[in-house]
């Protein structure tokens, strides 16, 4: 039996975004909360990046500025890999359910994070579309993101353009430079025309990997945390390196393993992988604020 109604599905392919309640059950997301707070608790007492994942780099990234008294963890790379909490919401849980109902019968894991803007936090994201970071044979991948707090208009919550994915793909270079962030002209003529995604803390927010979006700092004294999870028709092969490598890229969650490739014409330039621990810093090269 299906998890998403009709009415959902239709919505998702027609606007390339769905808002869906109850994606985690009240103990789940209050397991992530747990852990997430105890990963906020021991971030006090860094003073520089930390962590390793599969590649070397760090797995817990802290924002300019951060402190022990003010903690700005912005991003927590894999989480599935040190939490059973995490990996299991990615693996079994509702919101699992709906990603296949999507791109199913046969779904397999391709990357994990948390974004994290905690009260203050200057960190926004550049509108960008997922697609450049980690193209595939074909375009059946869906980011979701789980909500692990409430996201409001002034806690720094996604932003959408509807229907984006049935445009053109965005470069993500710039005069040479991946900078992970569509150009400025081309960006805010997305933000003029943004919706705006909000709910409760349990929803997620499940995109089709070629949807424009982005999202402002947090301006609240409320966190607004994101489990975010990637995933992928079994039959799209990844055609560059993982900017989130994990042991558990490849897992099938839903369905099985059938070993074929399907693929869909497009063209675009290939990324490049962050050096640094996430994304932010590829965005952070153009700030204009
Ligand atoms: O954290 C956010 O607001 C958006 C996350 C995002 O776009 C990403 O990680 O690709």
């Amino acid at each position: 039996m299906s998890a998403l109604t009709e009415d959902q599905k239709t919505f998702f392919w027609e606007n390339g975004y769905l808002m869906a309640p109850g994606a985690v059950t009240a103990a789940e997301l209050a397991a992530l909360r747990g852990d997430f707070n105890g990963w906020v608790e021991e971030s006090r007492a860094k003073t520089e990046n930390y962590g390793e994942i599969m590649d070397g780099r760090p797995r817990f990234d802290l924002e300019p500025g951060h402190s022990a008294a003010q903690p700005a963890l912005r991003r927590v790379n894999s989480p599935v890999e040190v939490s059973e909490t995490f990996h299991d919401v990615m693996a079994k849980s509702r919101m699992t359910d709906y990603v296949a109902d999507l791109i199913g019968p046969n779904v397999k894991f391709h990357h994990s994070k948390i974004n994290s803007k905690l009260p203050g936090a200057a960190t926004k994201v550049k509108w960008h579309q997922d697609f450049p970071f980690t193209p595939h044979s074909n375009d059946d991948l869906v980011t979701a993101l789980l909500l692990l707090d409430d996201m409001t208009e002034e806690n720094g919550a996604l932003e959408v353009l509807a229907g984006s994915h049935r445009g053109d793909l965005h470069t993500l270079w710039h005069d040479g430079v991946f900078t992970g962030s569509i150009e400025d002209a081309a960006a805010d003529e997305l933000q003029r025309r943004a919706a705006i995604c909000l709910g409760p803390a349990g929803s997620v927010c499940l995109m089709h990997t070629r949807l424009a979006h982005g999202s402002k700092p947090n301006l609240s004294k409320m966190p607004r945390t994101l489990f975010i999870c990637v995933y992928s028709a079994e039959d799209a092969v990844p055609l560059v390196p993982n900017p989130v490598p994990s042991k558990l890229e490849g897992l099938v969650v839903r369905g099985e393993h059938t070993g074929h490739v399907r693929s869909k014409d497009f063209t675009l330039k290939l990324p490049q992988k962050p050096a640094q621990a996430s994304f932010f810093s590829q965005q952070a090269a153009t700030y204009d604020g």
